[in-house]
Formats: C-alpha cells, sequence, structure tokens
C-alpha cells in the first residue's frame, strides 16, 4: 500500500488522505512536503506529466525567505551548489544602467535557480520519501466542500477514482478547477490586465554580465536575466496580441540589443535561441482564499505581473502558511491558526501585488501615456536609483518581505 493513501473500497477505487492536493507545481509539492516533515500525510493529482512539469521554464528568482525554506527542510543541495547568489540588480534607463545593492541595503540576497529545478527537487523529495504523486490524471472535480470529508474525483488511465480527505489545497494554477468549484458570489475577485505581454526567450549563450538588468527603454521593457553559467534568459514587452511568428531571432536579438544596450557598450551575449513564449501580463486576486474545507494556494489565489519576480515565492509563502495551521491544528486539534489562513496571507499578498504593479509600471512603457507621465516615470527611475531611501524600498521588497510564523515546524 502507498504510504499517504488508505484504499477505503479497492472495488470503487477509494482512497483516503489527511490532505489531498490538487496540482504538483511549486505551490503543491512543497505544501506536501512541508506537511511529510510535520507527520501530515497527502496525495497529490497533477493533470500532467512528471517530465511536463520538470521542463516547464518558468521563474528564475528566489527569495532569501524562499531559498532559506528550502534549505531549511532539506530540499537546498543542488540550489546551493547550482544557483546563482545575486546581490544587487540592475535599472537600466536612458542608456545609463544603476545598480541596486540588494545585500548593502537590506542584509539579505537574492538567488537565480529555475523554478523547473525547484520542482525537480520536491518531485525528488516527495517520490524519495515515499509520497504519493498521481500524474496524468483527468476529469478532476472536487466536491463537498463544506462536510467533514471533502472528496477529490478523477481518472488515473480510464479508472475513476475517489480521494477521501480532511482537507483539499487548491494549487492546481490560474486556470486549474479548484477556484471555479466554488460557488459564485462566494468570492471577490480584484483583476487589472495589462496593455502588454513579455516575449521570453532562452538563448544558448553564457551570460555577459553577473546581475539581472531591468531596462526602461523608448521601444519597451526588456530585461536581461539567466538560468545557469551557460545560458541566458531575456524578455522583451510587446503587444499581448502578438504572434510569436511574426518574431525572427534576427528580429528578437535586435530589438534586445537596442533596448538593453548602454552608453558603456554592455550588451548580452547572442546565441541560438532555445525556446520563445509570450506571457500576458495581469494583476489578480481572490479574497478570500478559502470556502468551506478548500484551500486556495499559489496562482489559483492571485496572480503577479512577473517584473518583480514574485509568483513563485509568494506561492511557497502561501503553503507555508497553510502548512502551520494544518500543523497545528492535526497536533492539537485547533484550527483557529487555520481560519486565519486566508487572512494571514492575504495581508502579504497584498503588498507583494502593490510591489509587482508598481516595479511593471515604474519598467514598461504604457501606450496610453501622455508626456506628462512620461517625464514622471523618469522622475520616478531617477528618484528609485538615486536616494538611498528609495532602492532601500526596492530592495526590501525584491529580496522579500517577511513572513513571520511562530514555531514554524517545530517538531
Ligand atoms: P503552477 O506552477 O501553475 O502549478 C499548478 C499545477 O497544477 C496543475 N493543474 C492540475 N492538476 C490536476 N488537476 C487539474 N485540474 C489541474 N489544473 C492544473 C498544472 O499542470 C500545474 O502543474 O502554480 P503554483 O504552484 O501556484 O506556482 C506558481 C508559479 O508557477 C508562478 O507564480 C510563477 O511561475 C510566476 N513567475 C515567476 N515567479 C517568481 O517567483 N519569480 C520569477 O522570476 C517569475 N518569473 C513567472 C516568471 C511566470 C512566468 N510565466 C510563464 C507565467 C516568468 C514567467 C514568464
Ligand atoms: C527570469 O529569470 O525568468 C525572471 C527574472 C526576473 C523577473 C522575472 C523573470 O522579474
Amino acid at each position: 500500500m502507498e504510504p499517504g493513501s488508505v484504499p477505503i473500497s479497492s472495488e470503487e477505487k477509494m482512497m483516503r488522505t489527511q490532505v489531498g492536493i490538487v496540482g504538483a507545481g511549486p505551490a503543491g509539492l512543497m505544501l506536501a512536503h512541508l506537511l511529510h516533515l510535520q507527520g501530515i500525510e497527502s496525495v497529490i493529482i497533477e493533470a500532467r506529466s512528471r517530465q511536463y512539469i520538470e521542463e516547464r521554464v518558468r521563474a528564475g528568482v528566489l527569495e532569501q525567505g524562499t531559498v532559506d525554506i528550502l534549505n531549511r527542510t532539506g530540499i537546498g543541495e543542488r540550489m546551493r551548489k547550482e544557483g546563482l547568489l545575486h546581490h544587487g540588480i540592475e535599472i537600466g534607463f536612458q542608456e545609463k544602467r544603476h545598480r541596486i545593492d540588494m545585500t548593502d541595503l537590506t542584509g539579505k540576497a537574492v538567488v537565480v535557480y529555475g523554478q523547473h529545478e525547484v520542482v525537480k527537487d520536491l518531485v525528488n523529495a516527495r517520490l524519495g520519501s515515499g509520497g504519493k504523486i498521481v500524474f496524468n490524471v483527468e476529469q478532476v472535480s472536487i466536491h463537498r466542500l463544506n462536510d467533514e470529508h471533502p472528496v477529490i474525483h478523477f481518472s488515473e488511465n480510464g479508472t475513476l477514482e475517489q480521494l477521501h480527505c480532511d482537507y483539499i489545497a487548491g494549487c492546481d494554477g490560474f486556470h486549474g478547477i479548484c477556484r471555479q468549484s466554488i460557488p459564485e458570489g462566494a468570492l471577490t475577485v480584484y483583476d487589472r490586465i495589462y496593455p502588454f505581454a513579455w516575449l521570453g526567450i532562452l538563448a544558448d549563450a553564457p551570460p555577459s554580465q553577473e546581475e539581472l538588468v531591468y531596462a526602461n527603454h523608448e521601444r519597451g521593457f526588456a530585461l536581461y536575466s539567466m538560468r545557469s553559467p551557460k545560458v541566458t534568459r531575456l524578455y522583451l514587452q510587446c503587444d499581448p496580441a502578438e504572434d510569436i511568428a511574426n518574431w525572427s531571432d534576427d528580429r528578437i536579438w535586435s530589438e534586445l540589443l537596442t533596448r538593453l544596450i548602454g552608453v558603456d557598450g554592455w550588451q548580452p551575449n547572442q546565441g541560438p535561441i532555445l525556446q520563445k513564449s509570450v506571457t500576458p501580463m495581469r494583476s489578480f486576486v481572490v479574497e478570500p482564499m478559502q470556502y468551506g474545507r478548500l484551500f486556495l494556494a499559489g496562482d489559483s489565489a492571485h496572480i503577479v505581473p512577473p517584473t518583480g519576480a514574485k509568483g513563485m515565492n509568494l506561492a511557497i509563502a502561501d503553503v507555508r502558511v497553510l502548512a502551520h495551521g494544518l500543523a497545528a491544528y492535526y497536533k492539537s486539534g485547533n484550527s483557529e491558526t487555520l481560519a486565519a489562513y486566508s487572512e494571514t496571507c492575504l495581508r502579504r499578498v497584498w503588498k507583494v501585488q502593490r510591489f509587482s504593479w508598481w516595479m511593471t509600471s515604474i519598467l514598461h512603457r504604457f501606450p496610453d501615456a501622455n508626456s506628462f507621465d512620461q517625464r514622471r516615470q523618469t522622475a520616478e527611475l531617477d528618484y528609485v536609483t538615486s536616494s538611498e531611501a528609495g532602492a532601500r524600498s526596492l530592495a526590501e521588497n525584491y529580496v522579500g518581505l517577511p513572513l513571520n510564523l511562530a514555531n514554524e515546524l517545530a517538531g
């Protein structure tokens, strides 16, 4: 019998666990890992294959708090070896780059390490300690959310199954079914769609400098980032309706170089483009992040535009709060901490929303901006890169706001 699940009837294909988790992204996997460390059983069901989730290229910047929790819970070994420790970022405008020294300003740093690498490390840890992840599930639905034992229905290789739980964690991302299963009227939605998108590429080219460059150029935003000592990651602001087929490799490089090149002549190294995609930009929050015995965590509850590099970090912060509440409940029967889950998360979520919106607003070209808006934007960039107070505020948010959970992971 698989640990984490107990068949309650072999004919009906029913299983039982304490926490049923929908989605094996960073939120679902980290939640299962944190619960396991507290002796709480869970089962993860995932719509995609293991290979797909381990290769999906997404986020790249881990806040100090995310790095610390991965290290403290035994997941950090490969990240410590392969992750790139960054003490600062650069902000480019009017053809000059200005460095913000995050470590000087906050005593903290970030680590550049791909989200899919974190996913690989978490999958390995879960499967290595006998945890259950069911990949390639179909026909997923969730039921009896207000009963003592909610149920997840799904099919695996054509066989219908039921997973009976004490709680369900909806970690199934923005397009998942969990949020959509909550009755209309029970949630309030806060939403903003931006009039631009990011065209992102991975290039087989060694990074030409160590730190990230966020550039505001008259032709639009550009970001220079990386994944490893051999692979550069770059983004360009583009139209949300942009057809990627219109962007040849030459056009992409020419646009990137125009937007990133500085008066000092610095530019990214070029190389074969390994992958390209267009990502729309959105800010989105639902309140509350709970309905009955269903808890939403990560992108299923909120989306931030990627400018502040916060999405994955926020997902990890949510599940730390959730695991903390579930641990308190299973240890002492006290559900007060769990009942405060949504409120605790949302206080931080909104601050991170504000920062991500603000970074987006200072760095992108808005199609409807007039000359006043343009001057004000330049003044803001000038302020943030020349005033220590301005730079410190940016740095404090970029390395990650604190998440203080009393006795987190106390055995
Ligand atoms: P995920 O990662 O979307 O995982 C959800 C999982 O649920 C599965 N799923 C289902 N499983 C079962 N049944 C269903 N019905 C299901 N429906 C969906 C999906 O297959 C998937 O495996 O959500 P999670 O765990 O909340 O994690 C959120 C992060 O992935 C996301 O916020 C970040 O990637 C955002 N993001 C960034 N975040 C950062 O912290 N730093 C960054 O530098 C950063 N850069 C980015 C980003 C996102 C980007 N894109 C592509 C959206 C850069 C980009 C370009
Ligand atoms: C990335 O490397 O993918 C990345 C870095 C910083 C961001 C967003 C994405 O703000």
